[in-house]
């Protein structure tokens, strides 16, 4: 049974995945992306709280819920990740693990992209594998907190 919760919070225009710029961020739709998580997920006994906003302050509303409700987060937070103090310090004030993830590889990407608040806060960061990285992160995050792999 699944006892754990984790959180996968996608950023602004994350919405639009798989139906603009396919070149850069592939067809898989966020709804593939969902169901992706929630079998990686399913593999660790954990359960998946599936959400995206284009609003910074929904954002840190959920961090901060997901202190009562979950174990840890999966977070892509798109283009707030090179602005957005207010994301930092809600990561810093819910204290439980947080997986930056990002679908390419801002390091090979335009300068601006490359410097990340998130990732001085976050307890692992994964990018440059596609949608992939979720279920990497989702991985990485079950071993943090101790899910141990069904089967
Ligand atoms: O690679 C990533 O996952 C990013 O977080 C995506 C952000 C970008 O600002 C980051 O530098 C890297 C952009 C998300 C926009 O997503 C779209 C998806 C499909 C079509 C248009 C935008």
């Amino acid at each position: 049974m699944a006892d754990k919760m984790i959180y996968v919070l996608n950023g602004p225009n994350l919405n639009l995945l798989g139906t603009r710029e396919p070149d850069k961020y592939g067809h898989t739709t966020l709804s593939d992306v969902e169901r992706l998580c929630r079998e990686a997920a399913k593999r660790f006994g954990l359960d998946v709280e599936f959400r995206q906003s284009n609003h910074e302050g929904v954002l840190v509303d959920w961090i901060q819920e997901a202190r009562e409700k979950a174990v840890g987060v999966v977070l892509n937070p798109a283009g707030y990740t090179t602005t957005s103090v207010a994301i930092l310090d809600a990561i810093i004030a819910v204290g439980i693990p947080v997986i930056e993830v990002h679908i390419t590889n801002i390091h090979a990407r335009e300068e601006f992209r490359h410097h990340s608040y998130i990732s001085k806060v976050a307890r692992g960061v994964i990018c440059g594998f596609g949608v992939t990285g979720y279920t990497l992160a989702i991985s990485g995050l079950a071993a943090m907190v101790g899910a141990a792999q069904k089967g």
